[in-house]
């Protein structure tokens, strides 16, 4: 039997804007976040599905959250690891293990480091060169300690709940590649676009080998009661999900997502 899948990773709106710094200088930690992200403005997108008793397996594994980024503005990175740290059951979180995929920006250095030192979750990577997605992820992988890996990009919001149902998945099939649903950020506001899970589409390609979204085939969709039920995908966009450690160690695993074009 499928389970149920509805975890979302949204960017609030926020009052900075991309590229910005935040002055984060003589405040508690909590002011801190709240400067950082405003979680007054967070739609709770959490379906009523997920909050039944029992949805998820009891012991669910721990998962490093690899995050790479190669200059990636000071308050959407920040936002990106509190949102994690802060909407997480702490104990399935490992680590949070921020890949530096060579960036020269200067906020990316010691202030980076500086700013999690009392964070013993958040581990710093530091690419000797520019390596590019996939490797800096491998990198990443290369340090994980937890059951799972779970890559977010360096610009998302973590809602609360968005970990339980992917970590769930792979308890009960570690072979399942788990696929958040995304919610739209608009690019120039950054303002959250919610679309409940009747938008949910799968991943597939077009004539040209182009990826590209489908809806939800009939065939699956009568599988399911809830449309916030988890669905079949073909194919994923890549960006975002969680596969468990081991699977993706083996071979035929690597070769499918770990591909290092050289
Ligand atoms: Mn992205």
């Amino acid at each position: 039997m499928r389970n149920w899948l509805i975890a979302r990773l949204l960017l609030s709106l926020s009052e900075e804007s991309v590229g910005e710094l935040v002055l984060l200088e003589n405040k508690t930690l909590l002011e801190k976040q709240k400067r950082v992200f405003n979680c007054n403005k967070l739609k709770y997108a959490f379906q009523n599905l997920c909050k039944e008793p029992g949805r998820f397996l009891e012991n669910l594994p721990s998962t490093s959250v690899i995050i790479c980024f190669h200059n990636e503005a000071w308050s959407v990175l920040l936002r990106t690891v509190h949102s994690v740290l802060d909407r997480s059951p702490p104990h399935l979180i490992e680590e949070v293990i921020l890949v530096d995929d060579f960036s020269d920006m200067e906020h990316t250095k010691q202030q980076l480091e500086e700013y999690w030192t009392n964070e013993p979750k958040v581990k710093i990577i530091r690419a000797g060169k520019r390596e590019g997605l996939i490797r800096a992820r491998l990198l990443g992988a290369a340090h994980a300690k937890g059951q799972v890996l779970t890559y977010l990009d360096s610009h998302c919001e973590c809602t609360t709940g968005w970990l339980e149902p992917l970590l769930d998945r792979i308890a009960r099939d570690p072979t399942t590649v788990v696929c958040p649903v995304i919610d739209v950020i608009d690019d120039t506001t950054l303002e959250y676009h919610y679309h409940d899970s009747g938008g949910v589409n799968v991943g597939g390609f077009d004539w040209n080998l182009q990826f590209n979204w489908h809806s939800v085939p009939e065939h699956e969709k009568k599988r399911h009661k809830n449309p916030a039920e988890a669905v079949w995908s073909p194919t994923m966009a890549g960006g975002l999900f969680s596969i468990d450690k081991a699977r993706a160690s083996e071979e035929p695993f690597k070769k499918q997502y770990f591909l290092d074009i050289l």
